[in-house]
């Protein structure tokens, strides 16, 4: 299973604003530290890739996202990643603050 090339792995993006939990989905997915998580909003910057093998799916490749709403220099640059991994994902995992779902929601 760790062989499995990338290409032939179930790829699950996570997108979602900055600082509502995207990387600490990742690590409880993974059961492993794998993104850095903080209560700073822009803690992710760029795209983190993890491969592992979730049952009863098989081989996985998760994609961490940065937040759709980083207006920071570098937002525009980071977005674009951030789109890129959304079109290289087949299951988008959109995470949301509990009843809040605003224009970022309408970003994809
Ligand atoms: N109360 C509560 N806090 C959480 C939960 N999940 C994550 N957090 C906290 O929320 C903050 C942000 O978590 P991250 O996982 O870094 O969020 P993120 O969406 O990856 O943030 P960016 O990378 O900045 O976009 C951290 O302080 C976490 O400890 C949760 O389920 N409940
Ligand atoms: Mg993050």
């Amino acid at each position: 299973m760790n062989q499995t090339p990338k290409s032939n792995r179930l790829t699950l993006g996570i997108f979602g604003r900055t600082n509502v939990g995207k990387s600490s989905v990742l690590n409880y997915v993974a059961g492993q530290d794998v993104a850095i998580t903080s209560a700073v909003p822009g803690t992710t910057t760029d795209v983190v890739e993890k491969p592992f093998e979730l049952l009863p799916l098989g081989p996985v490749l998760f994609l961490d996202t940065a937040g759709v709403d980083d207006h920071s220099a570098l937002g525009d640059q980071r977005l674009q990643r951030t789109r890129a991994a959304f079109e290289r994902s087949d299951i988008a995992l959109i995470i949301t603050e509990p009843g809040v779902w605003g224009p970022y929601g309408k970003t994809f």
